[in-house]
């Protein structure tokens, strides 16, 4: 029988996090923020996400890798600039729900309820679940409810960090796709070219594409997204915006390129009261 799972402290914080094993992964989740940490394919002997080594785990504070997710809004609050980046998910204390495992490996499910905290920074009743798959594949599932008598918008997106040598590496899947580069005043510009390449500072958010998406690194390696949420940014602090992250190794930009699955800028979405919606990612290292 595999090691089913242990709920164990983070590094000497007061962060809580399951780790789970079976014959396909090995992996870790925090409480906080719904959000796993690493992910060990076992067929692919690797990391199919990236972790700061520098990464702070502190109550109330986003961790620098795996997949942080962005909810309800991504980036900065449109409004409010006193509104935490990325809204309130990532640093919210999630419930774990259950744990399951079956022949295709561990399935945990997490929520986010609407409280007196969340409802400082986002007046509307909701639940929110996050199902993760930890099998041969890493599957994510995000499902929201409106339990509000008001329709709301929302925007999401996975923020995941990916392991990979960024200068030798290619973003490929968004050719053609038009973005907001944030780089360059939020101009919209369209990618004409077939791949993303790594030569600077690169933050483009793409509100409409494909939702599937590869990062090659060397000709080989992998990892392929599929995705049925549409928007994707994709991101590489590259070096001076590295030295001002606290929470990142200084040459640590070289080593993960973030690409980002959600719903955001003019594709976020307005959710009648009592409706629900649900989005799904997958990530593996083979197509
Ligand atoms: O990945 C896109 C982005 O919005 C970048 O602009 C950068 O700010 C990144 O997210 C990280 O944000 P964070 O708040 O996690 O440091």
């Amino acid at each position: 029988m595999t090691k089913q799972y242990k709920a164990l402290k983070l590094a000497n914080s007061e962060l809580e996090a399951i780790e789970i094993s079976n014959k396909f992964c090995d992996a870790l989740i925090t409480l906080q923020g719904g959000q796993i940490l690493k992910f060990f394919s076992k067929k692919q002997n690797k990391d199919l996400l990236w972790l700061s080594d520098l990464a702070e785990y502190e109550t109330g504070k986003a961790i620098r890798g795996g997949i942080p997710l962005c909810f309800p809004w991504f980036g900065g609050h449109p409004t409010n600039t006193n509104l935490p980046a990325h809204g309130f998910a990532r640093n919210s204390l999630w419930q774990l729900t259950s744990i399951n495992e079956d022949a295709t490996g561990h399935h945990i499910l997490l929520e986010l309820n609407d409280s007196e905290t969340t409802r400082l920074y986002w007046n509307y009743a909701f639940k929110l679940e996050m199902l993760i798959h930890c099998g041969e594949d890493l599957k994510l599932e995000f499902k929201l409810q409106n339990l509000d008598p008001q329709t709301f918008e929302f925007g999401f997106a996975w923020h995941s960090y990916f392991p990979t040598k960024t200068q030798n590496s290619q973003v490929l899947g968004l050719q053609n796709s038009s973005y907001i580069d944030q780089l360059d005043g939020n101009q919209i510009k369209t990618q004409t070219g077939e791949v993303i390449i790594f030569t600077a500072e690169l933050d483009r958010i793409y509100p409409k594409t494909s939702g599937q998406f590869s990062i090659q690194q060397n000709e080989q390696d992998h990892i392929y997204i599929k995705s049925t949420a549409k928007s994707a940014v994709v991101w590489n602090p590259w070096i001076e915006k590295t030295k001002r992250l606290t929470d990142v190794r200084d040459d640590a930009w070289q080593d993960f390129i973030c690409v980002e699955m959600g719903q955001v800028a003019t594709e976020q979405v307005h959710l009648a009261a009592g409706q629900h919606v649900c989005y799904a990612v997958q990530i593996s290292a083979v197509p």
